[in-house]
C-alpha cells in the first residue's frame, strides 16, 4: 500500500468532474465517505472540499486487485483514485468516476469517535470533541465557508474605503471594558492580562495620525456566563475614524452590513441551501431607537425596566420583536458604557454610544470618543478607574488627539447571524468556553 504522494497529484476537485470532463482521465483526492458493496458492483462516494463524487466499480469490468484494495477500505480513509469519467443517469452529479487506479494515502481506524456523514444526529458536546470529524460535515463546513466570505468582504469594504489595517497587542496591562472581566497571565516577574478589546490601542492609534483603522483579532472575556452567544475568546472586527462622530461610523456599519449580506447571497447560494437558510438583505438606513424610548416600549410590553439598567435578556427579546431585524439602539446612560465614552454636551448623563441589534442579539458597540484629556481622566475617576495605571493611553491625548469615534463588531455572533445558526460555539473551529479548553 502507498502512502506517499510521490508523482501523484490531484487533476480535478470533485465540483469540477462534470459533463464537460467526459472520458477523460482525472486523479481526485479526498476522504471515503461511504462504501456500497452490491457484489457485482461497489459504489464509493469520495468526498473533498467541494463536495463529493461517485466512483463505480464493476467486479466484470476492472482487475481483480482493484477490486481487493476497494473492498479493503475503511470510511473516512485518504485516498486517491485514478479513473475515467462517465456519464451515469443515477449518480448523484450526473458523471462518475470509473477507476483504474487507488491509492491509499491514510487509512482510516474504526470505529470512529463520530460519524461524520450527517446520517446520525450528535450533541455539540461530542461534535466538539470531535471537531476534525465534525467539520467534515457539508452543513458545517459551510458555516465557516460562509465565515470565510464574510471576512473577505469585510477587508473588502475596509480596503475600498482606505481603513487601514492594524495588529494591536493582546499581552496587556490594563483593562479596558469595566475591569472584572480579564484573565490574568504571569509576564516574567509581574502580572499582565490577555486583551479584552484593541479599544485602547486603536483609539492611540488616531493620535498616531493614522485616520481610519481597523483590526480583526482575538478578544479575551473572563465572563462566567454559559450562554448560547458568550464565549471567552472571540473575534472582534474593531474600527476607528479620525474627524467622525458616532452617526458618522453608524453609517459605515450599516454600509458595510448591505455589503456583506449582498455578497454572501451573492457568492454562498450553495451554502445557505446547504443550511436551508434564507438571509434577508436590509434595506437602506437601520432603524435607531434612543434608549429612553426603548425603555418606554420595553415597559408598555409588560418587562419591568429601570431607566439607567442595561437590557436583560427578556428586555432584549421584547424589544427585537417590536423591530426590525437590524437596528441601532442609541443614546445609552454615561453609567453604564466604558469611561471612554463621550458624554453628551447638554445632559451628560446620557452619552454617544450606540448598540447595532440583530433582533435580540447584540452584534456590535460603538461610540463617539472621549478626546479631550482632562474630561478623560474626569470620566475614569468617576468610574472608580485609576489614571496612573493608564499613563501610556492618555498621554497619547496630551499632545494632538482628534475628535473620534468606532465600534466593536463580534464576528462569531455576525455568523451566526450569515448562517442562522443559534449556538455561537457552532461558528468557532474550536470553540473556548467555561467548560472547554480543548482541542
Ligand atoms: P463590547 O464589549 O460591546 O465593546 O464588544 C463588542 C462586540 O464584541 C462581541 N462580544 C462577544 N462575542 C462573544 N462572546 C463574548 N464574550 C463577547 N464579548 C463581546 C459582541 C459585542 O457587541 N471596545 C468596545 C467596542 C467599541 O466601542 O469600539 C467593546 O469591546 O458582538
Amino acid at each position: 500500500m502507498e502512502y506517499l504522494l510521490r508523482d501523484l497529484r490531484r487533476t480535478h476537485y470533485t465540483g469540477s468532474v462534470t459533463e464537460d470532463v467526459i472520458d477523460e482521465e482525472v486523479t481526485i483526492m479526498g476522504w471515503v465517505h461511504e462504501i456500497r458493496d452490491l457484489g457485482g458492483i461497489i459504489f464509493l462516494l469520495i468526498r473533498d472540499i467541494e463536495g463529493r463524487i461517485q466512483v463505480t466499480a464493476p467486479s466484470k469490468k476492472l482487475p481483480a486487485e482493484i477490486l481487493e484494495d476497494i473492498r479493503a477500505l475503511r470510511k473516512e480513509s485518504v485516498v486517491a483514485i485514478k479513473g475515467k469519467v462517465q456519464s451515469s443517469s443515477k449518480a448523484p452529479n450526473g458523471v462518475e468516476i470509473l477507476p483504474s487506479e487507488i491509492t491509499v494515502l491514510n487509512m482510516a481506524d474504526q470505529p470512529l469517535p463520530m460519524d461524520p456523514t450527517e446520517k446520525v444526529k450528535a450533541e455539540i458536546d461530542t461534535r466538539l470533541n470531535s471537531r476534525f470529524l465534525d467539520l467534515r460535515k457539508t452543513g458545517v463546513s459551510a458555516i465557516f465557508k460562509i465565515r470565510n466570505q464574510m471576512f473577505k468582504s469585510i477587508r473588502e469594504y475596509f480596503a475600498d474605503n482606505n481603513i487601514i489595517e492594524i495588529n494591536t497587542p493582546k499581552l496587556v496591562a490594563s483593562a479596558t471594558e469595566g475591569g472584572t472581566e480579564l484573565f490574568p497571565i504571569t509576564y516574567f516577574e509581574r502580572e499582565a492580562f490577555l486583551g479584552q478589546s484593541p479599544q485602547l490601542y486603536k483609539q492611540m492609534m488616531m493620535s498616531a495620525g493614522f485616520d481610519k483603522v481597523y483590526e480583526i483579532g482575538q478578544i479575551f472575556r473572563a465572563e462566567e456566563h454559559d450562554t448560547l452567544r458568550h464565549l471567552n475568546e472571540a473575534i472582534s472586527i474593531d474600527m476607528e475614524a479620525s474627524f467622525m462622530d458616532d452617526t458618522d461610523v453608524k453609517n459605515i456599519l450599516n454600509d458595510m452590513m448591505v455589503k456583506l449580506i449582498n455578497d454572501v447571497n451573492d457568492n454562498c447560494s450553495n451554502e445557505l441551501d446547504i443550511l436551508d437558510y434564507k438571509l434577508e438583505v436590509p434595506q437602506g438606513k437601520f432603524q435607531d431607537i434612543d434608549y429612553d424610548e426603548a425603555v418606554d416600549l420595553i415597559n408598555a410590553r409588560g418587562i419591568e425596566m429601570e431607566y439607567g439598567e442595561d437590557l436583560s435578556r427578556e428586555a432584549e427579546k421584547v424589544l427585537g420583536d417590536a423591530m426590525d431585524d437590524f437596528y441601532f439602539l442609541s443614546g445609552w446612560p454615561t453609567e453604564i458604557k466604558p469611561f471612554y465614552v463621550m458624554p453628551c454636551e447638554d445632559q451628560s448623563q446620557k452619552c454617544h454610544a450606540f448598540d447595532l441589534m440583530y433582533k435580540n442579539l447584540e452584534l456590535s458597540s460603538g461610540a463617539t470618543r472621549i478626546h479631550q484629556y482632562d474630561l478623560l481622566v474626569e470620566q475614569m475617576i468617576a468610574k472608580d478607574l485609576s489614571p496612573e495605571s493608564f499613563e501610556s493611553y492618555l498621554k497619547a491625548f496630551k499632545y494632538g488627539m482628534p475628535p473620534h469615534a468606532g465600534w466593536g463588531l463580534g464576528a462569531d455572533r455576525l455568523n451566526m447571524v450569515l448562517t442562522g445558526v443559534e449556538n455561537i460555539r457552532e461558528c468557532v473551529l474550536f470553540p473556548r468556553d467555561r467548560h472547554r479548553l480543548t482541542p
